[in-house]
C-alpha cells in the first residue's frame, strides 16, 4: 500500500528539531496548558457564547470523549464543513486530541466537492451545521453519508431533522469521562487542509502538528500577535489563512482571544471590533473597498484595532494605500499557502514595501527560489515561478504520489505555480500565475475541474475556462464552449445544471461565450493564451 502522505527526509526532520522550528508538542496542547495557566481569560467568542480557557479545554475533552464514544478512532478522518461558530473551533481540537484527522471543507463547497474529498480521504464521519434553503447542506451530506461506503456517521450543529444525523450537542452532554490525550508523534498528520488545485478533483494536504504549530507560533510573533491579541474571524474559519497565519490556531497558542465574525461584512465587523476590542483582523483583497467605504461612515469605534491583513490574492497598490488612513491601522500584506509558505509584510517595514509587495517568508529556514521555464534561477527584479521547501512546507499531497512527480521538483522543491519577482531587498511581488487556475475573490478555481464539468452538461462539445480581471472579484471566470449540436447552452442554463450537478456555486463561470473551436498549440492541446486576452477585452 503506497504511503498516505510523504515525511520530510529525516536529516531534515533532525536539523527543524535541533534548531527549535519543531517540538514534540501536539497542536491541542496550547489549550491544555491555556487552562492550566490562564485558565480565566477569554479564548473564544461567538455571539452571546463566551468560552475561557478553562471552558474550551473542557469542552473539547467533552466532544472528544463523545466522538471517541462512537467510536471515531485515531488515523481516521472525520470531514468538518461548518460555518464560523464556537462547534467549529471545538471539534477541531477535539478530534485533534483524539488524533483524528479533521479534513476542512470550505461552507461554499458543494456536494461534488464535499463528496469528492469524502471519497479521497476516506473519511468515517461528516460534522455540518443546520442551514437554510439551498445554503442548508444537511440534505446533501445525508445523502452523501448514505452513499459513501466508508462514511458511519453524520452530526449536525442543530437539529438533525430527517437526516438520521446524530446532535452535535449530544457529543457535548455524552459525559464520558475525557480519553486520554493522544501520545502520537507530533510528527504525523493532525488535519488534512484543502488545496486551490489544478486538477479535477479537489486535492488533500497533510499538515504536522509540529510544522503546522510551528507556522501558527512564528505567524503570531511576525504579526505582533500574543497574550493581548483579540484576533477577529471574518474569513471562513477553515481557510488556511484564518487558520494559521496566525489566525485562529496561532492566537489560541499565544493566549490571545479569537472572534469569530458569523459573516464578512464591515458592519458585522465593526460592531464585534468595537464590542470585543478587536487588535487584528484578516480579509481577502476583494472585501476591502466595502471595509475602507464603511469605516468613513461608522460610528462604531475601531481604535483598538492595530493590524488588517489582506491576502489570498492580489491586493492592487493603489487600494494598499488607503487602507492605513482609513481604518487607523497597519497593513500587513500575507502571500500564504495551504500547502505551506507564508509570506508577511512585517509591522516595521517601508510604508512603500507594505503597500507594493505581498511580503517575505516567515521563517529563516524557508528556501525559495525564483525559476525560469527550465528551472533556471533568474535574477532579482525578473519574473519567474517560486519554488519553496521549508519546515512547514508539505513535501506531498495527501494520497496523490502521481501529482506529486508534477508538483514538487525531485529535491522536494514545492511548485507554487506562481509567477512572481523578488526584489533586491527579498521582498516578493505577485505578479501572474502559471497554473491553470482561476482566483475569483481569493476563491482558487481549478479550471480542469469546472471544464470536466461542462462537458457533463448538455450540448457541450468541448469547453475552456480561463480568468479575466475584474475590477471588482480580482478575477472573473470565463467559459469559452464549443456547442454539440445546434444550440449553445447560455450562462443560466450552464448554472442551473452545474449546480445540478452539486457545484460550488462560486465555481459557476461568471460568463459563458459561445465559440466555433478552441484554440490549439502546435502539440495540440488548448491554448488559454488567446482565450485570455477575448476574456480580458470583455
Ligand atoms: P492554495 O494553494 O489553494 O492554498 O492557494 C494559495 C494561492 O493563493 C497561492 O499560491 C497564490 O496563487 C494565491 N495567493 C495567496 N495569497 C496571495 C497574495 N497575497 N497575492 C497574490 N496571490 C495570493
Ligand atoms: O490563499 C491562501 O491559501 C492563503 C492566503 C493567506 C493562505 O493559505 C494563507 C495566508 O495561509
Amino acid at each position: 500500500m503506497p504511503q498516505d502522505w510523504l515525511p520530510w527526509p529525516a536529516d531534515t526532520a533532525r536539523e527543524y528539531r535541533e534548531r527549535g522550528f519543531w517540538d514534540d508538542r501536539r497542536l491541542d496542547a496550547p489549550l491544555r496548558e491555556g487552562a492550566a495557566r490562564h485558565g480565566d481569560r477569554l479564548a473564544l467568542v461567538d455571539g452571546a457564547d463566551r468560552l475561557s480557557y478553562a471552558d474550551l479545554d473542557t469542552c473539547v475533552d467533552r466532544v472528544a470523549a463523545g466522538l471517541a464514544a462512537l467510536p471515531v478512532r485515531a488515523g481516521e478522518r472525520v470531514l468538518l464543513q461548518l460555518p464560523n461558530r464556537a462547534e467549529y473551533v471545538v471539534t477541531l481540537f477535539a478530534l485533534v486530541r483524539i488524533g483524528a484527522l479533521p479534513v476542512l471543507a470550505l461552507p461554499s463547497l458543494g456536494p461534488a466537492e464535499v463528496e469528492s474529498l469524502v471519497r479521497t480521504s476516506g473519511a468515517c464521519a461528516l460534522v455540518v451545521a443546520q442551514g437554510r434553503g439551498r445554503a442548508d447542506p444537511r440534505p446533501a451530506a445525508a445523502r452523501i453519508a448514505a452513499e459513501a461506503p466508508s462514511v458511519r456517521r453524520l452530526i449536525v450543529v442543530g437539529d438533525p431533522g430527517d437526516t438520521g444525523g446524530l446532535a452535535w450537542d449530544a457529543l457535548l452532554e455524552a459525559g464520558a469521562a475525557p480519553p486520554a490525550a493522544d501520545a502520537g508523534s507530533a510528527e504525523e498528520p493532525a488535519l488534512l487542509l484543502l488545496s486551490g488545485g489544478t486538477t479535477g478533483t479537489p486535492k488533500l494536504i497533510p499538515r504536522t502538528h509540529a510544522d503546522y504549530g510551528y507556522n501558527a507560533r512564528a505567524s503570531a510573533a511576525a504579526c505582533g500577535v500574543g497574550a493581548d491579541a483579540v484576533y477577529l474571524a471574518v474569513l471562513p474559519a477553515a481557510h488556511n489563512f484564518t487558520m494559521v497565519s496566525p489566525g485562529i490556531v496561532g492566537t489560541l497558542a499565544t493566549g490571545g482571544t479569537v472572534v469569530l465574525s458569523p459573516d464578512p461584512s464591515p458592519t458585522t465587523a465593526f460592531g464585534l471590533v468595537e464590542r470585543e476590542g478587536v487588535t487584528i483582523t484578516a480579509l481577502v483583497p476583494a472585501l476591502v473597498p466595502a471595509w475602507l467605504e464603511e469605516a468613513g461612515r461608522t460610528a462604531h469605534d475601531l481604535g483598538s484595532l492595530r493590524v488588517l491583513q489582506v491576502g489570498g490574492s492580489r491586493l492592487d497598490d493603489a487600494t494598499a494605500r488607503r487602507v492605513g488612513p482609513a481604518l487607523g491601522c497597519r497593513l500587513q500584506q500575507v502571500f500564504g499557502m495551504a500547502e505551506g509558505l507564508n509570506n508577511y509584510t512585517r509591522l516595521d517595514d517601508p510604508d512603500d514595501v507594505v503597500c507594493t509587495t505581498q511580503g517575505r517568508p516567515l521563517s529563516p529556514a524557508d528556501e525559495v527560489a525564483v525559476v525560469d521555464e527550465d528551472g533556471r534561477p533568474v535574477p532579482p527584479g525578473t519574473p519567474g515561478e517560486l519554488l519553496t521547501r521549508g519546515p512547514y512546507t508539505i513535501r506531498g499531497y495527501y494520497r496523490a504520489r502521481e501529482l506529486d512527480a508534477l508538483r514538487f521538483t525531485p529535491d522536494g522543491f514545492y511548485r507554487t505555480g506562481d509567477l512572481v519577482v523578488r526584489t533586491e531587498r527579498g521582498d516578493l511581488v505577485v505578479v501572474g500565475r502559471v497554473k491553470d487556475q482561476v482566483n475569483r475573490a481569493g476563491e482558487k478555481i481549478a479550471a480542469v475541474e469546472v471544464e470536466e464539468h461542462l462537458l457533463g452538461v448538455p450540448g457541450v462539445a468541448a469547453a475552456a475556462v480561463v480568468g479575466a480581471p475584474d475590477p471588482v472579484l480580482g478575477e472573473r471566470s470565463v467559459a469559452f464552449v464549443v456547442a454539440r449540436g445546434a444550440a449553445c447552452p447560455g450562462r443560466e442554463e450552464v448554472r442551473a445544471a452545474l449546480l445540478a450537478r452539486g457545484v460550488a456555486p462560486f465555481k459557476v463561470p461568471d460568463e459563458v461565450r459561445a465559440v466555433p473551436a478552441l484554440p490549439l498549440t502546435g502539440v495540440g492541446k488548448v491554448d488559454k493564451r488567446p482565450l485570455r486576452e477575448r476574456a480580458a477585452e470583455g
